[in-house]
């Protein structure tokens, strides 16, 4: 599977975070810390609205040369080193080690995103063994992230979250014939999904929306506007690499563990 890996980078640490940071003489200074999150919808990228981490995920900071540190999984990063994408081929030691609970809260700036200033927040479901771990959020396009948002601000104290940090709207990037500019929104409640948990539906919904934003999308918003889908997509994808807001990142095969099961 080959992703495209966004660099969503910290720009205010919380507290606790810092804590537990400096506790393990990780100096902050002079260093660029980007979350990595693995999409396979880089053309979303204009409608981020948050960047997921698992709260019960144990997640590295790894040194990825140029002052430049990388959160991910180790599992993650160790794939990243025989990738040629780090300083040193097969060492993934992690300069410090931080829970996905910790960062909840952080300021993060996402590459091509509406919203200048976005919040990292907890989703119960990312999978710890698939990806970087790390889920970048695009609510109007993902079905996954729209039911996620929607439970986060309905129950912001059961999170521990601010209700605003999950308020943003979904942004309309694609339009299609069948599910008009929010196609998530759409199939969601088509489907009457309820729940994060609802893994069936929303394995259904997922698979109904990469078939129509693919096959049948435009893009409404950003450099290649009018375009289709299916040729934006590449050309996104480029120039976020070409700006280095962006790298390629492959996950092994036979390691590909689906959500579904
Ligand atoms: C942004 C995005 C925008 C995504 C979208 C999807 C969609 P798949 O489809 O099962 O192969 N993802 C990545 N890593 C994880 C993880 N560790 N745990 C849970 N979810 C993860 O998975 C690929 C997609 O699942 C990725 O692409 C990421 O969300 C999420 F509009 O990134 B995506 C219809 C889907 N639309």
């Amino acid at each position: 599977q080959e992703y495209t890996a966004i660099k969503i980078k910290v720009t205010e640490w919380p507290e606790a975070a810092q804590k537990v940071l400096s506790e393990q003489s990780f100096d902050l200074n002079g260093k660029s810390v980007y979350l990595i999150a693995a999409t396979l919808r880089p053309e979303t990228m204009y409608g981020q609205t948050c960047c997921f981490v698992s709260p019960k995920i144990e997640y590295g900071i790894f040194d990825a040369g140029n002052n430049d540190y990388y959160i991910c999984t180790e599992r993650a990063f160790k794939n990243m080193s025989f990738q040629d994408l780090t300083p040193v081929r097969g060492y993934y030691q992690a300069s410090a080690k931080i829970s996905g609970s910790v960062i909840i809260g952080a300021k993060i700036k996402a590459p091509l995103s509406v919203y200048p200033e976005l919040r990292v927040l907890p989703m119960e479901t990312v999978l710890a063994n698939k990806g970087t771990g790390v889920v970048t959020s695009v609510p109007s396009n993902s079905p996954d992230d729209y039911i996620t948002a929607i439970d986060l601000q309905n129950k912001p104290e059961y999170y521990k979250i601010e209700r605003e940090w999950a308020s943003f709207e979904p942004v309309a990037i694609i339009e299609t014939p069948t599910y008009g500019t929010v196609t998530a929104k759409t199939i969601i409640e088509q489907l009457k999904v309820k729940s994060p948990k609802d893994k069936d539906a929303l394995a259904q919904a997922k698979e109904l929306a990469y078939k129509e934003d693919f096959y049948q999308g435009v893009m409404v918003i950003g450099k290649y506007k009018g375009e289709k889908v299916e040729d934006a997509k590449p050309k996104v994808k480029a120039d976020l690499i070409a700006s280095n807001e962006a790298f390629v990142y492959d996950e092994p095969e036979g390691l590909v563990i689906s959500r579904s099961g």
